[in-house]
């Protein structure tokens, strides 16, 4: 399609290269969900029912991911096996729609890119690079490498040709261009949000007084798909947790695709993480779709949690 167009195509530069698939395909599965948000007879290996966007959205992510030379392994969510794609020195992770269930009543969604330089399944420690996408009234795309996080907005030929124009030299990916609307990313000091998963009668004795004090002090931001929950604390400060569960310790959210990523950028944007006793990019990497606790935002918060636990 427009692959071989974008000046960073055969860069050797894989993780820019894995960002500008992810960036010029985030327009055309953004234009595909509406014919797409009826179920399919599958379940991915997590045990969710997967919609026809789901699968779309992976296929479509693996034929470009892998087209990367430096890319040898590929794994996804939505696949129980880790894809080999050859002797690239890298390693991909997705999570092809974050908050798919979101796709029905027409709310926010995300796509989620790891970037490891081991094979997976890999600690956190080895990401060097991750990103989300996030379909909102906007399609934003927040990036991290090398400790900088830089938020774009995403505009497809069809949606510039309607924008004012801003002015800025966007970075092209072909027919998609990323214009940088935030360098150097930080958490605001000054916490505002908080937004946590799974049923309060659920939540574990320790979480409950956890939350019972962060409940008297932040306003409630919670959108049922992470990547949107996890977009508001890195704009406003805060936290966002999917939490230990009374009947699964484990959590929901997988370590591999959700955890890893989004500890990996809220800790480059001078945030912090948990398991609920180490940074997530500390847990060890057992299984391809292992579950976590996951706890992310500002560093006091996560360490009162961890006081806590
Ligand atoms: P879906 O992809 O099945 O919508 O799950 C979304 C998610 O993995 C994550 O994005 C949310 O934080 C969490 O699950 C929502 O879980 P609950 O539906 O239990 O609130």
């Amino acid at each position: 399609m427009h692959d071989a167009e974008s000046p960073t195509a055969e860069s050797g530069d894989a993780i820019a290269e894995a960002f500008a698939v992810v960036a010029r395909s985030a327009p055309e599965i953004r234009d595909g969900l509406a014919g797409r948000r009826g179920k399919t007879d599958g379940r991915n290996a997590s045990g969710e029912t997967q919609l026809a966007a789901d699968v779309w959205a992976d296929d479509l992510l693996e034929e470009r991911l892998t087209a990367i030379d430096e890319v040898g392994q590929f794994a996804s969510e939505e696949r129980d096996d880790v894809v080999d794609a050859g002797d690239g020195e890298y390693a991909v992770t997705v999570d092809p729609l974050d908050g798919s269930s979101n796709l029905k009543p027409n709310n926010t969604m995300g796509t989620i890119l790891g970037v490891y330089d081991a094979d997976l399944p890999a600690p956190g420690s080895h990401l060097v690079g991750a990103a989300y996408v996030l379909y909102g009234p906007i399609t934003t795309m927040v990036t991290a490498r090398e400790g900088e996080v830089t938020e774009y907005v995403i505009e497809s030929e069809a949606r510039r040709a309607s924008e004012p124009s801003s002015g800025d030299e966007p970075r092209d990916d072909g027919e998609v261009r990323r214009r940088a609307v935030r360098e150097d990313v930080t958490l605001p000091a000054d916490p505002t949000v908080y937004g946590f998963g799974g049923r309060v009668p659920n939540w574990t004795d320790r979480f409950a007084d956890y939350a019972g004090d962060v409940e008297e002090e932040l306003k409630l931001r919670y959108g049922g798909a992470m990547i949107g929950d996890v977009n508001q604390v890195v704009t406003y400060g805060g936290v966002f947790a999917y939490p230990e569960l009374d009947s699964r310790p484990e959590g929901k959210l997988r370590l591999q695709f959700e955890g890893n990523p989004i500890a990996y950028i809220v800790e480059s944007a001078g945030g912090a993480s948990s398991n609920g006793k180490e940074s997530l990019l500390d847990a060890d990497a057992e299984e391809i779709h292992q579950r976590t606790p996951v706890y992310v935002g500002n560093e006091d918060l996560i360490e009162r949690l961890e006081a806590e636990f």
